[in-house]
């Protein structure tokens, strides 16, 4: 039996990275036999960065549209807020007494996020992956789908499962397979090759988000940094041009088609020619999902009893794992 988790904080608009890298990997896992799914729009996790209080419910309700708009079936799959099941946040902090400081220490994502002011980064910036192994231990899951970018806290995960099965002598906790899957793990910036697509990177033209309408999407991709070459006719010949690599993934993946394939159809074009044809082909992959998160939007009480639905199912899977690590650690009953 496989059981799949995974999450997106509900920090702002969904982008392509999030899209390509995980949520559409979230879909497939729906048809496999003997597969379980769960997805959670981890809020907790958001309020480790600057955020504004009066729009985390209704950011939070927007993940969850974005979920079903892009094919995550809630008679499928659970979908649910982490905040709505208190055992994440209990599980955390058992955890937390395992987790060693020098290894969180060195994680890139607290890193990059503290920037240099890492002396006065929140306690939950710095144990946001301690959280995030309690959300996928919490339901012993086998499989977390995630982008490359979340490998390391995956690593943590694993450790952490280890650690406790040694500290307690017990084989409780399975060790969470990542799953970096599909033909975009890692979308870089639309305007630098070098670093990923980000929901906090302060300029809009960097990304497109699930929710840009058809001229934004078209005016983002004509101003994608490129450089001056034409298009080659192999995929081995895009090395050292990251952005022109990134603008082949993004039309290969929204197209479903092989990177080569698209080489070999605009082999010899230049940018001015190429980039037309990736707007056209992401405004018609995301028109879709766009207008059915609009429409769930308009709707929240739909959204809101699929959330309700999703956390009873989870609190039903993660409350007997938590009862079972309290009699594991040796707590009084
Ligand atoms: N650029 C990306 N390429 C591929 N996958 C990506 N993911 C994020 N960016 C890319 C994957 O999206 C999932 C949800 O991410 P998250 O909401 O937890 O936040 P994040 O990883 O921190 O993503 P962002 O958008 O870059 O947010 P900020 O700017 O707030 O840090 C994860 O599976 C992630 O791997």
């Amino acid at each position: 039996m496989k059981r799949i988790l995974s999450g997106m904080q509900p920090t702002s608009q969904l982008h392509l990275g999030n899209y390509l890298g995980a949520l559409k990997n979230w879909v497939d896992f729906q048809g496999e036999p003997n597969t379980e799914c769960l997805y959670c729009v981890v809020d907790l996790h958001a309020i480790t960065a600057d955020y504004e209080p009066a729009n985390l419910a209704n950011a939070t309700r927007e993940i969850a549209a974005a979920y079903i708009a892009a094919g995550i079936d809630p008679d499928k799959s659970s979908i649910f807020v982490q905040s709505h099941v208190p055992e994440h946040s209990q599980l955390m902090w058992l955890l937390a007494t395992m987790a060693q400081m020098g290894k969180l220490e060195r994680m890139t994502q607290f890193k990059d996020k503290a920037g240099k002011n890492a002396e006065r980064a929140g306690l939950g910036l710095f144990a946001y992956p301690v959280l995030m192994a309690a959300d996928i231990l919490i339901y012993k899951a086998t499989h977390v789908p995630v982008g490359e970018d979340q490998k390391q806290h995956l690593e943590l995960a694993r450790d952490l499962a280890a650690t406790f099965n040694t500290r307690y002598g017990v084989d409780f906790f399975p060790q969470p397979e990542p799953v970096i899957a599909g033909p975009a793990p890692r979308v870089m910036s639309l305007r630098d090759g070098s670093s990923k697509m980000s929901k906090s990177a302060d300029s809009d033209m960097t990304r497109i988000n699930l929710t840009d309408s058809a001229d934004l999407i078209a005016t983002t991709i004509k101003k994608a940094k490129n450089d001056a070459d034409p298009l080659p006719a192999t995929l081995e010949e895009l090395k050292g041009r990251p952005e022109a690599l990134n603008l082949i993934t993004l039309y290969a993946a929204l197209s479903g088609r092989e990177k080569q394939d698209v080489l070999s159809e605009f082999e010899g074009k230049q940018f001015g020619a190429f980039k037309p044809a990736l707007a056209d082909v992401a405004i018609a992959h995301l028109e879709p999902i766009t207008s059915r998160m609009n429409e769930l939007m308009q709707d929240p009480a739909q959204v809101d009893a699929v959330l309700a639905r999703g956390a009873e199912k989870a609190r039903s899977i993660a409350s007997p794992i938590l009862g079972d690590v309290h009699k594991i650690m040796g707590f009084y009953k």
